[in-house]
C-alpha cells in the first residue's frame, strides 16, 4: 500500500493516514452541519430566537472524544519520533554537512564524496551538521528529515530496505540556489557495500595528504576537478564561463577583474597570490558585481588549495 523504502515507512505512513482520515472526517462533518444549519434555520423558517442553556452529555461529548483522537495522534507520532531518535548500536556512521549550497558526505576513514552509498538492510546513522545556515536533510523515500543548525550536532538514522537510487533535498531554504541542493543516496547490496567502502580507502588518505596516500606521483590540478565538487566550489562558481551565484573559474587567472576593497573600485591581476586570497579572505576583494552574496570562507588544506588553484589556472 504505501511505497518507501525504509523500514519507517509504515509507520510514517500511517500516523500520516490516521491524521488525515480523521481530519477529512471531521472536515466533511462540520461542512455538512454548516449547510443543514444554514439551511434549517433560516430566518423565515425560524423567526422567534430560541436559546439553549447548556448540554452535559454533548459537552462532555465534544471534549472527550476530540481529548482521545489527539491523545491517539500523539502516540503515533510520539512511538514514530522515538523510532527515530534510538540509534542501533550496529549503525554505521556518516556525516552529511550540509553549506551553500550542496551536501558533503564524510564516512569513518575520511573518505569525503557528493553521493551517498550505503548498504541495503543495515542501520546507518547520519550526523547533520551545517557549516554556514540553516538546512534540513532529507530523503522523501526514507521519510526521513532532520535540520542542519550551525553548532549543533544533530543525528538522524534509516535503514534502507531495498536497493536503488533515492533523491536527497534540502528541505529548509537556504538561499538563492536552494533548490540545487540537490543529492543521491545509492543504496547497494551489503557486499557490494563492502568493497566500495575498502575501496575508498585510498582516496580518503589522498584526500587528507595523508601518509597512507603516498607512492603514486600525481600532476597538481589533476584532483581538482573532483575537490570543486566535494568541497562546494560548483554550487556557486561555473567551469564553463557562466555566471552564477559567483564568476565561473573560466578565464579568471590572468586577467584583470574588478573587485571592491575597502568599499573602493579597483582593478587587479588575477595571479596565483589573488586566487589564494580570494579563497581564504574572500571578504578582503569582492568581485564587482558579485558582491551581495559573501562567499562563504573555506576550510581548505594547503594541498587542497594547491590542487584548486592550479586546476582554476588551467581553465582558461
Ligand atoms: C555560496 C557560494 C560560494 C561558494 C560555495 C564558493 N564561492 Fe567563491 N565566490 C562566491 C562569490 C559570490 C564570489 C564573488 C564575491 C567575492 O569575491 O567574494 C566568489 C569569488 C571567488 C573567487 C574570485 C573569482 C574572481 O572571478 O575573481 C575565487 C577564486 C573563488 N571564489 C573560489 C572559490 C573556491 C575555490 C570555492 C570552493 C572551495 C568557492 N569559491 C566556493 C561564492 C561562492
Ligand atoms: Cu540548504
Amino acid at each position: 500500500m504505501f511505497s518507501g523504502s525504509s523500514t519507517f515507512v509504515s509507520e510514517v505512513d500511517q500516523a500520516f493516514l490516521f491524521i488525515l482520515i480523521i481530519s477529512v472526517i471531521f472536515f466533511v462533518g462540520i461542512v455538512f452541519a454548516m449547510i443543514y444549519f444554514v439551511v434549517r434555520y433560516h430566518h423565515k423558517k425560524n423567526q422567534t430566537v430560541s436559546q439553549s442553556s447548556g448540554n452535559l452529555t454533548l459537552e462532555l461529548l465534544w471534549t472527550v472524544i476530540p481529548t482521545i483522537l489527539v491523545l491517539a495522534m500523539f502516540y503515533y507520532g510520539f512511538i514514530g519520533y522515538r523510532n527515530m531518535k534510538t540509534i542501533p548500536p550496529d549503525a554505521l556512521e556518516i556525516q552529511a554537512l550540509g553549506r551553500m549550497w550542496s551536501w558533503l558526505y564524510t564516512y569513518e576513514n575520511g573518505y569525503q564524496t557528493d553521493t551517498l552509498t550505503v548498504p541495503v538492510g543495515k542501520p546507518v546513522k547520519i550526523r547533520v551538521e551545517s557549516a554556514d545556515v540553516l538546512h534540513s536533510f532529507y530523503i522523501p523515500a526514507f521519510r526521513i528529515k532532520q535540520d542542519a543548525v550551525p553548532g549543533m550536532k544533530n543525528y538522524v538514522w534509516f535503514e534502507a530496505t531495498e536497493t536503488g537510487t533515492f533523491d536527497i533535498f534540502c528541505a529548509e531554504y537556504c538561499g538563492d540556489r536552494h533548490s540545487y541542493m540537490l543529492s543521491l543516496v545509492k543504496v547497494v547490496p551489503q557486499e557490494e557495500y563492502a568493497s566500495w567502502y575498502d575501496g575508498t580507502a585510498q582516496f580518503a588518505s589522498a584526500a587528507s595528504g595523508g601518509a597512507a596516500g603516498g607512492g603514486a606521483e600525481r600532476k597538481p590540478g589533476s584532483r581538482g576537478p573532483m575537490l570543486v565538487k566535494i568541497k562546494g566550489c560548483v554550487a556557486c562558481h561555473s567551469i564553463d564561463g557562466s555566471p552564477l551565484v559567483g564568476p565561473t573559474f573560466k578565464g579568471v587567472f590572468g586577467h584583470q577583474v574588478a573587485v571592491i576593497t575597502d568599499g573602493k573600485e579597483r582593478e587587479i591581476l588575477a595571479d596565483e597570490e589573488y586566487l589564494r586570497r580570494s579563497i581564504l579572505e574572500p571578504q578582503t576583494d569582492r568581485v564587482k558585481g558579485f558582491e551581495n552574496i559573501p562567499m562563504p570562507p573555506q576550510n581548505l588544506t594547503e594541498e587542497e588549495l594547491a590542487e584548486i588553484i592550479a586546476y582554476i589556472k588551467e581553465l582558461q
